[in-house]
């Protein structure tokens, strides 16, 4: 082996490693609370779904890089001029249009075919199975108003009802019993917003005059990051939340003295405070 050759496979080998060691740091400015350079902790019932999916994908198109590479390597190591006289062809015939055809259609059908069947399975089956969620009467139900730059929250209280003297209303924080489905009604009063709570692998838009809604269910007591998903203005970055995961006996004893505290409050003539709407659902 020459030294210009050994130079050669030696600098592809580096980009090759390089670029496998720093992908992962390229999407991970800082380290996420509790899993390293990884996604954020999942806390909820079913977010393992989308991480398989996210997981999955990044194993095969690993594996394909790898190929690749391999491949790359391959040609410029084993066919040079000192072996013998390059071949050159315009890729038209029969054996060569089958050939790409066959191996981008079966990357299609492999890794693009995963993606699209288990993510229709998975919205079909549980993340938009509403009926199921509404039917249980454990489910609790959140109504959620963003405005710039910030996100006003309203659960109903006792009485079930949304707009009503006993909801309780705050700002940028949200508490949910564990192991309860919680639906979440989202709208916006001014400009799009995107409601995103990392550590349940759900996010869904905020749009005016709209109402978007989604459910999930945690799984592991704690506080949680809520953020906006979608630049909205000039302090977008300042939209973050707290929601918080209760043990069943402290949200019930949370939601009672909240929803004293709202009907003690409540007061008629305060128009701001009835952004409510009914709810949508059943
Ligand atoms: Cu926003």
């Amino acid at each position: 082996m020459t030294a210009r050759r050994l130079l050669r496979a030696v600098t592809g080998l580096a980009m090759g490693a390089g670029a496998l060691l720093t992908a992962p740091f390229a999407f991970a400015a800082a380290p996420q609370p509790g899993s390293g350079y990884g996604l954020p902790v999942d806390v909820s019932a079913e977010g393992h779904r989308i991480d398989w999916l996210i997981g999955v994908t990044n194993v095969l198109t690993g594996i394909l890089f790898v190929l690749m590479l391999g491949w790359i390597l391959y040609a410029a190591i084993g066919h040079n001029e000192k072996r013998h006289v390059a071949a050159h062809d315009h890729g038209d015939s029969r054996k060569s249009i089958f050939l790409v055809l066959g191996i981008a259609g079966s990357i299609f059908f492999v890794v693009d075919g995963n993606l699209f069947f288990n993510s229709t399975t998975d919205l079909e089956e549980v993340f938009h199975n509403f009926d199921k969620v509404e039917k249980d009467p454990a489910t609790i139900r959140v109504e959620i108003n963003a405005h710039q730059w910030a996100w006003d929250t309203r659960s109903a209280g006792p009485d079930g009802k949304f707009n009503t003297k006993d909801d309780i209303v705050s700002l940028n924080d949200i508490k949910i019993p564990v192991d309860t489905p919680v639906i979440f009604e989202v709208a916006s009063t001014d400009v799009l917003h995107a409601f995103n709570l990392p550590n349940f692998r759900a996010k869904v838009d905020a749009v005016p005059g709209q109402i978007n809604r989604f459910w999930t269910q945690g799984k592991t007591v704690g506080e949680y990051e809520i953020g906006c998903a979608q630049h909205c203005g000039t302090n977008h970055y300042k939209m973050k939340g707290v929601i918080t995961v209760l043990s069943k006996e402290d949200y019930a004893r949370w939601a009672k003295e909240a929803s004293e505290n709202s009907a003690r409050l409540f007061d008629e003539n305060d128009k701001d405070a009835h952004w409510g709407w009914d709810w949508k659902g059943n």
